[in-house]
């Protein structure tokens, strides 16, 4: 039987394009900026799909700036996103998780109004069990005038994101994203190649009914944390039911499936190691862009005591506490570190 076709078939590409449309005055520089990361995305996709057969599985033998095992396709998608980007002429300068340092344009090369920040592959150390990974960005204007790229154009609030998404390596495919007027997702069709619209106008529920957290840590984290995890698992106190406990450990696919079910995703600051005491997750790469997605969609992140778009990096690879999903969980949330005095 022939795969059903969706009421309308509209592409990335097309998808792109018209909503370059709603600015008079675009240039087409931002479009094709994307249009450069969804083809970085397909060749990850290509390489991730064949992981268990070709020779791309495992370590590469070294760790990375945050002192974690590098797989080898962590290489191979950091690769890909750098050479798709590097040449276009759209972007001052990009900053990724696997790189200790910002990433600059050649010089050769134009240097345009866009700062690219992106985790290649999030999820890494889950490649070799075939469970779904990601690539995370987000895209701000430079602040800069002219010229390289400059820590000041990649050190900003969340507030400032002009676009920002993922895409989940999975059963299929799938790209989301959003550029400020809601989220829309795409599968990879790969018999085509193209990234086909599936997923319209996401909104995420209000109030969720999964929560996903590493429980194992739960010994070294704060009163509040402890207690808010009790809460949603207790019929009486949870509207009735309790919720149900959902974790993969890979960012992406733990917070695409709360997206369309509904639920909150939680990775508290904790005490577990004394390197990293505001959790393990990175405010540039991997909460700020995932943030602005949960607004867009209707839903929240904080930090417990902030709006995650509100926090002000100081670093390339700050960590931030983060409570993200559903917006009335997300209250919650802030209650529970509110009542307990902090953290
Ligand atoms: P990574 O960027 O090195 O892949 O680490 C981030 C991942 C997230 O995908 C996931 O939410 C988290 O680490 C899981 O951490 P833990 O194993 O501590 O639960
Ligand atoms: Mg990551």
């Amino acid at each position: 039987m022939p795969t059903p076709m969706p009421h309308k078939l509209v592409t990335l590409q097309r998808h792109v394009i018209e909503q370059q449309a709603r600015f008079p005055s675009a240039t087409g520089d931002f479009t094709l900026m994307l249009l450069d990361l969804m083809t970085a995305a397909k060749l990850i996709a290509r390489e991730v799909n064949k992981a268990g057969l070709a020779e791309v599985l495992g370590d590469a033998g070294h760790q990375n700036v945050q002192d974690e095992l590098v797989m080898k396709l962590d290489e191979f998608a950091q690769d890909r996103i750098y050479k798709a980007m590097d040449h276009g002429g759209h972007l001052c300068c990009m900053a990724s998780e696997e790189s200790a340092e910002l990433i600059p344009i050649p010089p050769e090369y134009p240097h345009g109004r866009y700062v690219l920040c992106f985790d290649p592959l999030d999820g890494s150390s889950n490649i070799d069990a075939n469970v779904s990974i990601g690539t995370i960005f987000s895209v701000h204007r430079r602040k800069s005038t002219s010229g390289p790229g400059t820590l000041e154009d990649v050190l900003q609030v969340g507030n400032n994101i002009v676009c920002a998404g993922y895409v989940i390596y999975g059963p299929s495919t799938m790209l989301v994203y959003s550029t400020a007027s809601g989220v829309s997702g795409f599968t990879l069709d790969p018999s085509i190649g193209e990234f086909c619209l599936s997923h319209e106008d996401i909104r995420t529920p209000e109030r969720g009914k999964i929560y996903s957290a590493n429980e194992g840590n739960a010994a070294y984290w704060g009163e509040a944390d402890r207690a808010y995890i009790e809460h949603l698992k207790t019929p009486e106190k949870a509207s009735g039911r309790p919720y149900s406990a959902r974790y993969i450990g890979s960012l992406v696919a733990d917070f695409h499936r709360n997206l369309l079910y509904g639920g909150v995703f939680l990775y508290p600051a904790d005490r577990k190691d004394p390197k990293k005491p505001q959790g393990k997750l990175r405010l540039l790469y991997e909460a700020q862009p995932l943030a602005f997605i949960a607004e867009q969609a209707g839903g929240a992140a904080s930090d417990g005591t902030q709006r995650i778009l509100d926090i002000v990096p100081r670093t390339l690879h700050d960590r931030t506490p983060l409570c993200l999903g559903a917006k009335l969980d997300v209250q919650l949330y802030d209650d529970f570190v509110r009542r307990y005095g902090g953290r």
